[in-house]
């Protein structure tokens, strides 16, 4: 995948597109193309973003969404998460396992779930009207990153997204490449409950990834190196509110604020 001008010239502006990776925070079964509201917060004054080290380790894996090889014992973890508008506690806890080596980034999300809730199966589905899981990540500049998501049926979703920002960094518009796949990452699911069955009580889902960084045109990067990336959650339930969950709260207006991205730092 090349990196550049070129690639943004083929970026996807029709109004379904937009319209669908603009997701309104707690009403995300009708995403809009609104663009974000004004917000009342100045993005100067909010805490900094968070900041894990991924640790660097080896391993052959079954991706079967069971983490059960040794290495995820040692993997750095991230949770729970927050709602992203204002940092407030998760409903059901979410967790990610988080390792690198030399030619891949490693991702494993545990989601608990009394009631996992999901139809979408289609490659670049909306999974975010639904249930979902979802990775922001970026080497370099701020408005051009790559966003992945997974769904509880195996479903999966990657685009890059060109984001306009404003003067002090905050999310104007947004763009979507969905002719962008990660064509060699792999994952698998593990559900323990019935999918889409509210009548009775689940317990989890949680989701094994692998992505090698040619998928992000990015040579493995070295010890010491720091990307930005944000982890996130769509979580619902029957008669309960959507939460919108992130690792790094982004407090403005949806996920689509780079520059409350965390710090992805390598380790050794
Ligand atoms: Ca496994
Ligand atoms: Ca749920």
């Amino acid at each position: 995948m090349k990196h550049g001008p070129l690639s943004l010239v083929r970026l996807v502006t029709g109004v379904a597109a937009l319209s669908a990776l603009c997701p309104g925070i707690g009403n995300a079964a009708e995403p809009t193309a609104k663009a974000p509201a004004p917000i009342a917060v100045d993005p100067a004054t909010l805490p900094a973003p968070k900041r894990v080290i991924i640790p660097k380790l080896q391993a052959v894996l079954t991706i079967d969404g069971e983490f059960n090889e040794p290495v995820w014992a040692k993997a750095a973890t991230i949770g729970p998460f927050v709602l992203s508008s204002n940092g407030e506690r998760e409903r059901e806890s979410t967790m990610v396992r988080l390792w690198y080596d030399d030619t891949a980034l490693y991702l494993g999300y545990t989601c608990t779930d009394s009631d996992i809730q999901a139809t979408l199966t289609a490659h670049d589905s909306r999974f975010w009207t639904e249930e979902v899981v979802e990775f922001f990540v970026t080497r370099r500049e701020m408005a051009r990153y790559f966003e992945l998501e997974w769904n509880p049926l195996g479903g999966t979703f990657d685009a890059i997204i060109a984001n306009v920002l404003d003067e002090r960094g905050v999310s104007k518009k947004i763009d979507g490449d969905w002719s962008y796949t990660a064509k060699l990452m792999k994952s698998a699911v593990k559900v323990r409950g019935t999918v889409g069955k509210t009548d009775d009580k689940d317990e989890f889902w949680q989701v094994e990834i692998v992505i090698p960084f040619a998928d992000l045109g990015e040579a493995p990067p070295k010890p010491g190196d720091v990307w930005r990336g944000n982890f996130y959650r769509f979580s619902r339930g029957t008669n309960q509110p959507v939460e919108a969950l992130a690792w790094t709260p982004t407090i403005l207006a949806g996920f689509h604020q780079p520059n409350r991205f965390g710090y992805l730092e390598f380790g050794k």
